[in-house]
């Protein structure tokens, strides 16, 4: 889960020499100061209101000085919700009452040198361990250049470039033929830098149904009959690099704000109810919506490739994007607690997906609601799906649910693919047994 980065505010003000400098204290030195997380239980409305209370007053700190506080969580206080913060503050800081320690500095610094320790560049494409491993987006695109390389019925292709001028990639696999030609499945990952599970859960389906073109499978066979997937395995590389080389905590893309801050949070900036509730107008903030809707290149460039299928007759009838923490299936709408008028059938979906990630033998247990169940937000890209592109804009949360939160360790990659990609096949399944139309 999410949200606001308050550490952000943590601007601090040095005079050099006539020269006003405003620096981030993290922007120095955050992988070397010791982190810690903190889990808030909000068990009643008075223990929810008095941490609201102490994050806004905590907001107030940090423009001063210097406890950094990075929201996991987000930030609407639901009674009966967990609030998840990580800071790093050192002795002084005195966490608000009912909190306890999530991971301590000691694990969450090894957890973070462990992870870079994953980093394989020198795993081969077609090397057993490549999941075992993290990767980084050019290593990443190299290796699915590989796999798809001997398979004809997919290509890759971009479809537009980050502020910093990376390929903004998706990969097709198409047959072409009956009406496969018509309906297609969109799946992204990576779309918030930090949850780096994201992109290497798209990869893995890529992979698997490259795999198809050497071994035959034949519910995918038959999938690709009536549909086309395009899989957008990394939609926010600039802000993906960031947090693997720098800031392990970034969230947002990489946009430099007129204001001296970075980053746009890229899932509140899509041209659906922009800016109407659950976003923030600040650049400073982790879920900064954008000067205007689809202000980011990465944003415009999905969108336009998204309405391009639409203007071509296709019928974009499912749409996840991949994040992570939570193990949520989270089906329409994301704005708005009201049902879908396919309520019912996306419910259906949603609930097959999540039995069949249960099914797996390490399957984890992940819970199917409605987007804005979790919190509402607008100019999310499942809405974006839902109401622009006529498709069941679903988000998907990954592991965990907050042992390790966003710095899943290494060796869960491989069952944490496994199970979603038992999920995308029940998918499939279903797909086929209750065509849409
Ligand atoms: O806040 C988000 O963008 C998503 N959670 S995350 O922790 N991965 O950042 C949830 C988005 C759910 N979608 C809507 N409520 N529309
Ligand atoms: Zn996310």
């Amino acid at each position: 889960m999410v949200i606001a980065n308050l550490s952000l505010l943590v601007a601090f003000t040095a005079i050099t020499a006539g020269a006003i400098l405003i620096q981030h204290p993290l922007m120095l030195s955050e992988n070397l100061k010791p982190l810690k997380a903190y889990r808030c239980p909000l068990s009643d409305e008075k223990a929810a209101q008095a941490l609201k209370a102490w994050v806004e007053n905590q907001e107030a700190i940090n423009q001063l000085d210097h406890f950094a506080v990075d929201i996991w969580s987000n930030e609407q206080y639901q009674v009966g919700r967990d609030f998840d913060f990580a800071t790093s503050a050192d002795g002084e800081f005195q966490p608000p009452q009912g909190c306890r320690i999530l991971i301590d500095s000691t694990e969450l610094s090894a957890l973070i040198s462990m992870e870079k320790l994953a980093f394989r560049e020198m795993v081969a494409p077609d090397d057993a361990d490549w999941f075992k491993n993290y990767h980084s987006f050019d290593d990443m695109t190299a290796s699915i250049k590989s796999w798809i390389s001997g398979c004809p019925l997919a290509s890759m292709s971009s479809i537009g470039q980050s502020h910093e001028g990376r390929d903004i990639n998706v990969v097709r696999f198409s047959s072409e033929t009956g009406s496969a030609a018509k309906n297609v499945i969109w799946i992204s990952g990576g779309i918030h830098a930090r949850e780096f599970i994201s992109s290497h859960v798209a990869s893995y389906i890529i992979r698997s149904i490259a795999d198809m073109c050497n071994s035959g499978n034949e519910l995918v066979t038959e999938f690709l009959q009536h549909y086309e997937f395009a899989i957008a395995f990394h939609i926010n590389p600039d802000g993906y690099e960031f947090a693997r080389t720098q800031r392990r905590m970034w969230r947002k893309n990489r946009r430099a704000n007129r204001d001296r801050s970075f980053g746009v949070d890229l899932n509140r900036n899509f041209d659906v109810f922009w800016g109407n509730g659950g976003s923030s107008r600040s650049p400073w903030s982790d879920t900064y919506m954008g000067p205007s809707a689809a202000s980011e290149p990465e944003v415009a460039a999905i969108q336009k490739f998204l309405t391009g299928l639409i203007q071509e007759g296709r019928n974009v009838t499912v749409g996840v994007d991949l994040h992570s923490y939570g193990q949520l299936i989270m089906r329409p709408y994301g704005y708005t607690m009201d049902d879908h008028p396919d309520e019912e059938y996306n419910k259906q979906l949603g609930d097959s997906i999540r039995d069949a990630i249960a099914s797996h033998q390490d399957g984890s247990r992940y819970k199917s609601q409605k987007s804005a169940g979790l919190y509402p937000v607008t100019g999310g890209f499942d809405d974006y799906m839902t109401e622009k592109i006529n498709a069941i804009g679903f988000t998907w949360e990954l592991r965990d649910t907050g042992r390790y939160g966003f710095i899943l360790p290494a060796q869960y990659i491989e069952p944490t693919c496994e199970e979603v990609w038992l999920g995308v096949k029940a998918m499939m399944r279903f797909l086929l047994d209750n065509p849409k139309n």
